[in-house]
């Protein structure tokens, strides 16, 4: 009799800024590197890496991402492979190397509004300077990276907004006040500290510290799972997931993506969520094989998949700026009656709206961690209700998306519609895994490329003479895994540009274990059968003591110590070689002595079937029979062990 029975259609959801507005929105952006995850979208023909980097950054056009964080290479290896560092050595200093750059300027060249931040994952062990820590002299680090922060001002007219400390790793509080007034001798007291790209644990020290607390913009956490503790939200900084989703791009990928887009906020009151990570452009069978937000691997095909997250990103970054503040839980941010959840933002003046409502089903939306606890979401229909400055909208648009499982189609980022209300109301039917944007504002857009070019089988015969690169760059296809690449002028005129492994000493590393075999992989991991040639020179000064070549590579990442593969070593001091089943050279399946003369070398290692040849400047060393395990895997070349080698005219050809 009081009106209430449990068949009465469920409360109206309601959006409602005359209670007062939540937090402000600071974007969604993704993650290059953290490590080499751009490594081969480097390569694709520049039409349709284009037509990549629209999908990624255009706005209004496909994700229209708002942040772009990259890793600062600091010659270690770090997921994928190994980013170069702009200082090698105390004495080096270049701002050409690698490829982050040149994405920086592609993302700009699109968005003049996204912003920048960068993050170093490890350093080069002369940071250290003699201990393998970035701490050691606070000085240095803080130095090392402004001189990064300044590279990408005085040479691109990068302006970087924000900068972390060391990935997942511990911060010192010192450093960060180090790095702060650094910062700001220097010029850049308008790039923000995010830290510490871990947990939300910094807010203790954020509470004690109010010094520390001045120099640090928002608190940057990982894979937060939508919550964040409620002493980071007492420090009264802006809550970043920092780094978040990793989580293989299908559609539970999709699902996973949307769901903690709205619910980082409804749960946490996080107000800005990085993805990685940008485009998974790392050869297959490297950890964490695309996650991304799209998949771009076969430079040589032209092959690339706009994948469901581009889709899921475009329902917030294509109708809610950097700026605009939440609506307030309860009036415009919450979950639905039957699950699923919803946001709402608006503009300083109030007269736009856009609301982003989510029913993503648990086992349609887990991400890679951390554990998704149970819960229910059922298909719904639900009232709105606007009042406040919404009052008076008398029209939504509406952009939809469903994820398609069990063999149904994904519907992705569909203009339908408009919604109608009247007197501020409007009924909304929900399915499952649905996404739906609702906005007072008329833009938005589902931008499109034509269908980019099947995918092919690596290319052989491939052979690369590095000529066709600038000195500085990292060569192409060749994804280093330990150490770092470079193309450098040669003394020696008829080799010109060559390969070389620049790092002299094992650096700060990120990954569990020490990794100290510099070695690049190429090509397909189902290869077999295939005969692997380069030729190489060590440099006297500062030189490696051996160089391998190698075929059926089977691991990368921060497990490539543990790689196997047929790995044929020759070292310059007495002409050794040694072929081995690992790259630790614990399994020896054979050794002996060339004759090492000055000068360039070519080494050379054919494994077919059950069969091993290796040759060394024309000469057959060996002829042996291989175990069975790995049966396929990567090419590779590499050093036994830190310090330079030159190397040129890699070639590879099946050995069927
Ligand atoms: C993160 C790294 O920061 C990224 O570079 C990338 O490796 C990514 C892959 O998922 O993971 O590192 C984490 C590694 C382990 C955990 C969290 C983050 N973990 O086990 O909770």
């Amino acid at each position: 009799l009081n009106g209430f029975n449990l068949h009465q259609a469920p409360p109206p959801v309601v959006f409602d800024d005359s209670v007062g507005l939540g937090r402000k929105f600071e974007g969604i952006g993704a993650i290059s590197g953290g490590g080499a995850t751009s490594k081969l979208l480097v390569n694709y023909e520049k039409k349709l890496r284009d037509e990549i980097l629209d999908y990624l950054f255009k706005p209004n056009f496909g994700a229209s991402l708002q942040i772009f964080k990259v890793e600062i290479g600091g010659d270690v290896q770090s997921t994928d492979g190994t980013e170069a560092s702009h200082m090698h050595n105390s004495w080096d200093e270049n701002y050409s190397r690698g490829y982050e750059w040149w994405l920086m300027q592609e993302a700009k060249k699109r968005n003049p509004n996204i912003k920048l931040y960068s993050l170093p994952w490890g350093f080069p062990g002369w940071i250290g300077q003699g201990k393998l820590s970035p701490y050691a002299n606070v000085n240095v680090t803080a130095d090392y990276i402004v001189r990064w922060i300044n590279g990408a001002k005085k040479v691109y007219n990068l302006t970087i907004d924000y900068v972390g400390i060391w990935n997942e790793r511990p911060y010192d509080k010192t450093y960060i006040k180090t790095l702060r007034s650094m910062l700001d001798a220097r010029g850049f007291s308008k790039t923000l500290i995010i830290a510490a790209d871990e947990a939300w644990e910094i807010a203790t020290d954020i509470e004690k510290d109010p010094s520390l607390a001045a120099t640090i913009h928002a608190i940057g956490c990982h894979y937060p799972g939508t919550k964040s503790s409620i002493d980071a939200q007492r420090t009264g900084k802006s809550l970043w997931a920092s780094e978040d989703y990793s989580t293989y791009n299908n559609e539970v990928g999709g699902g996973c993506w949307a769901r903690i887009l709205n619910q980082n906020y409804v749960n946490g009151l996080i107000t800005s969520t990085i993805s990685w990570n940008l485009i998974g452009s790392y050869y297959p069978d490297l950890p964490f094989y695309s996650d991304g937000l799209m998949t771009a691997v076969q430079p040589w095909s032209g092959y690339y998949i706009v994948a469901t997250p581009i889709w899921m990103t475009a329902h917030t970054t294509q109708f809610v700026p950097v700026g605009w503040r939440y609506l307030s839980h309860g009036n415009g941010v919450g979950k639905l009656p039957k699950g699923g959840s919803y946001v709402s933002l608006t503009n300083d003046a109030k007269d736009q709206l856009t609301i982003i409502i989510e029913t993503m089903t648990h086992d349609h939306s887990k991400c890679i961690r951390p554990g998704l606890p149970a819960y229910d979401v059922s298909a719904q229909n639900i009232t709105i209700t606007l009042k406040g400055s919404f009052a008076p909208v008398s029209q939504l648009n509406v952009w939809y998306s469903k994820l398609g499982f069990n063999g149904s189609a994904n519907q992705m980022f569909q203009k339908q519609k408009p919604l109608v209300l009247k007197n501020g109301q409007a009924k909304l039917t929900l399915g499952l895994d649905e996404i739906v944007t609702l906005t007072t504002l008329t833009t938005g857009n589902k931008g499109s490329h034509p269908t980019p070019p099947g995918p092919k089988p690596y290319p052989l015969p491939y052979s690369d003479n590095f000529e066709a690169l600038q000195v500085a760059q990292e060569p192409l296809n060749l994804a280093p895994q330990v150490g770092s690449f470079e193309v450098v002028q040669s003394q020696n005129a008829s080799h010109n540009h060559v390969c070389r492994q620049t790092v002299l000493h094992p650096p700060i590393k990120w990954c569990p274990l020490t990794l100290s075999t510099p070695i690049a992989v190429i090509g397909q991991y189902s290869w077999d059968n295939i005969t692997v040639t380069v030729e190489f020179e060590i440099p006297s000064v500062n030189g490696t003591n051996g160089v391998f070549v190698a075929a059926r590579v089977d691991q990368g990442g921060c497990n490539v110590f543990a790689a196997h593969g047929i790995f044929f070593f020759v070292f310059a001091k007495d002409g050794q070689f040694i072929v081995t089943n690992d790259l630790l050279r614990t399994k020896v399946l054979t050794q002996g002595y060339v004759l090492f003369n000055p000068g360039w070398h070519n080494i050379s290692l054919t494994v077919s079937g059950n069969e091993a040849v290796g040759v060394f400047d024309g000469v057959e060393y060996f002829t042996l029979k291989v175990p069975d395990h790995p049966a396929n895997g990567w090419a590779a070349i590499g050093t036994d062990s830190f310090g330079l080698a030159d190397f040129d005219n890699l070639s590879i050809k099946s050995a069927e």
